[in-house]
């Protein structure tokens, strides 16, 4: 064992020797590397010393000590006389720009919630907030939504106390903005809204609104569907077409849904669309007159006009995500391509 190691210890001599005369000036730094290295050939014969009885140790580490000093003054010679820009193989280019530290960025509905308030701000809408856990009040009686109408089921509300729930939507924040503020009054609400949904393709239990609200004497439909329709060229590019189907929701009369051109067929009808050529936006409408009275404004003095929608379901649009949960696992490989 201790002759053979020896015998090893030799041969690499040998062979390492002949190596660092024949090796061009580039490669020097590679071969001390792989002679005499942390994982190099020495250290792979060195690694059998332990199974030697211990007066065998000190005879075959000496060997080890000289056949390294051998390599690697013949290595610093062979170095030198290469002469240092060869020594250090072939140079970096130092005007190259060092890489870029990855700093994080903003999360795509975060980029959707602020690109959508950017361009309500151009409008003359005022960004507001207010709080996540409401009133039964304030989320629901205020809103023209009885407390036995299907939105405000304890199915699909989360409770926290007795007649305080989190917000299903981010309406309280308006009729809130309405108190404190005489019209003219133009606000943009967005926040995080919950509901007793279970997880699938499309809903997720605690999601984003954005909600909008203009109120003055005077304001008609036709207002409203002007801001709809410049918000969305704005928003969704100028070729975009807009329609306007009737619907229902308690707070606003008349009602509508809003829906863009498909941004994946551009209205000729594809999968994205389901063949309609629409993909459905937003929902909005008049303000009802009892949301006013609720909020002490006088019905007969102010119109105006309201509107919500789900950053999260338009980021799903613009970038084609088929699952809603994508956004919400925080998945770095997911986010990281919006960065
Ligand atoms: C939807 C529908 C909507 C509103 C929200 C609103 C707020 C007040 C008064 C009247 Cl204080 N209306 N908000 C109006 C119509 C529709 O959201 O589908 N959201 C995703």
């Amino acid at each position: 064992m201790k002759a053979d190691l020896i015998a090893q210890l030799q041969g690499l001599e040998e062979e390492g020797t002949v190596a660092v005369q024949e090796a061009p000036p580039e490669s020097l730094e590679g071969l001390r590397v792989e002679l005499l290295g942390r994982k190099g050939r020495l250290t792979g014969i060195l690694r059998h010393v332990v199974q030697l009885a211990p007066e065998d140790r000190p005879v075959v580490g000496a060997e080890a000590n000289r056949v390294k000093q051998a390599l690697s003054e013949l290595l610093d010679a062979r170095a030198a006389e290469a002469g240092p820009a060869e020594a250090l193989g072939p140079l970096e280019d130092l005007t190259l720009p060092g890489r870029r530290r990855w700093r994080g960025g903003l999360h795509p509905v975060t980029q959707t919630v602020n690109e959508i308030c950017d361009i309500f701000r151009d409008l003359g809408f005022s960004r507001v907030s207010g709080p996540e856990a409401e009133t039964l009040d304030y989320n629901f009686t205020k809103l023209n939504i009885p407390l036995d109408h299907p939105a405000a089921d304890m199915h699909d509300t989360f409770f926290l106390n007795e007649g305080v729930v989190l917000r299903t939507h981010t309406s309280p924040v308006q009729a809130r903005t309405m108190e404190r503020c005489a019209p003219p009054v133009r606000v943009v609400v967005p926040g995080m809204c919950y509901r007793r949904d279970a997880w699938d393709a499309s809903h997720a239990p605690a999601f984003e609104q954005i909600e909008g609200l203009a109120v003055d004497e005077g304001i008609s439909f036709v207002d409203f569907r002007a801001t709809i329709d410049e918000f969305v060229r704005r928003f969704f590019g100028p070729a975009t077409r807009t329609r306007f189907r009737p619907s229902y929701f308690p707070f606003t009369e008349p009602s509508a849904e809003v829906d863009v051109s498909c941004q994946i067929c551009g209205g000729s009808g594809c999968s994205a669309c389901k063949g309609t050529g629409w993909m459905e936006i937003m929902g909005a409408g008049m303000v009802h007159p009892k949301v006013f009275a609720n909020v002490g404004y006088d019905p007969e003095r102010y119109t105006g006009f309201a509107f919500g929608m789900g950053p999260a379901r338009i980021t799903m649009l613009r970038h084609r995500i088929p699952d809603i949960r994508l956004l919400y696992e925080n998945d770095m490989r997911f986010l990281e391509q919006f960065a």
